[in-house]
């Protein structure tokens, strides 16, 4: 098996400046050393080059609400021209980012590949916030807050992707996973659209495992492709506090290792964005060895003894 690595030092979408030197700190943690030695063959595809940019006249609507919005608009439609191409290559691929908002531009590349493969994308939002905003309901004009809206089809953002078109993802096949921050419309907007959601207070309440079990339980094993992004501020201050928008009451150690165990027994997982590490704000990088290790337990390193391992469909039964 084989895994394609795409650095996207991506900022701009963000509020705090530090997410382009995310991908240089997950390498520095050691992620393709760590997945070759899971017996994976690594790719890596270096990093994007920062793009040129122009507030050109189809982004003229979004500038007034959308902060760097002619920046992001140029990386979405690069990231989407490169990870398209990379997901022409044979191996998984892990987009390293970069702020949030560069999911925009990776899963939608995967919703054109799984289109012309047919298979039906299915998105898993690991994350403490819903990044369900829009233009007209955000409340900062940081774009990494409205991936999921762009990616689901909000016509307003459209314009970011230039001539470029995907199939949306439709929400029901949109799975908001440890989000314990919503803004007051983002969160009328999910409940309208019928986002598929395992807040916080869910996973206090039942445990990851009945959660993530009950959710892969819901995917056709033969169509799916599932594409995982991760935000490291999904993961508890404490145990990661290299990211722009902590938000306290978050995911343990053990919580999030067992979503990555559960997902790599899954078999289903096709993609991978890693995103918001701000290895500025990091704790002698701590948050990305971190993201590191949870790309490890996603990639099949289980550190808990089994007897039996790579189990492909999940079940209630313990191993
Ligand atoms: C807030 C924070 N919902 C916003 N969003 C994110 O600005 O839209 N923080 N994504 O990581
Ligand atoms: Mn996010
Ligand atoms: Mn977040
Ligand atoms: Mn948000």
């Amino acid at each position: 098996p084989s895994v394609a690595l795409l650095g996207i030092p991506l900022e701009y979408g963000a509020g705090a400046r530090g997410t382009l030197m995310g991908p240089a700190a997950l390498r520095t943690a050691g992620l393709p050393q760590a997945l070759a030695g899971l017996g994976y063959g690594v790719t890596d595809h270096g990093d994007i080059a920062a793009p040129d940019y122009a507030l050109t006249a189809d982004l003229q609507p979004l500038a007034e609400r959308c902060r760097n919005v002619a920046e992001v608009a140029a990386w979405t439609r690069v990231i989407h021209d490169r990870a398209y191409e990379v997901l022409q290559s044979d191996g998984l691929p892990i987009f390293m980012g970069g702020d949030h908002s560069l999911s925009m531009g990776s899963v939608s590349a995967v919703a054109r590949r799984c289109r012309e493969q047919d298979r039906d994308l299915v998105v898993l939002w690991v994350d403490a916030h819903s990044d369900f905003n829009t233009p007209e309901t955000t409340p900062s004009g940081n774009m990494h807050g409205m991936s999921v809206a762009f990616l689901c089809g909000d016509p307003s953002l459209a314009p970011l992707l230039g001539g470029r078109s995907f199939p949306p993802v439709p929400t029901s096949r949109v799975h908001l996973f440890g989000i314990r921050s919503i803004d007051a419309q983002e969160r009328e907007a999910i409940h309208a659209h019928g986002l598929g959601c395992s807040d916080m207070r869910a996973i206090d309440e039942f445990g990851v495992s009945v959660l993530m079990r009950q959710f892969l339980e819901g995917l056709d094993p033969e169509r799916t492709h599932l594409h995982v992004s991760l935000d490291v501020d999904f993961l508890d201050p404490h145990i990661a506090p290299g990211v722009g928008t902590t938000v306290p009451g978050g995911a343990t150690y053990r919580e999030a290792h067992l979503v990555m165990e559960l997902l790599h027994d899954s078999g289903l997982v096709g993609s991978v964005d890693l995103v918001e590490l701000n290895p500025f704000l990091d704790e002698r990088g701590k948050s990305a060895l971190l993201m590191a290790d949870l790309a490890s337990s996603l990639l099949g390193r289980s550190i808990l003894l089994r007897r039996e391992v790579g189990t492909r469909r999940p079940s209630l039964k313990p191993n």
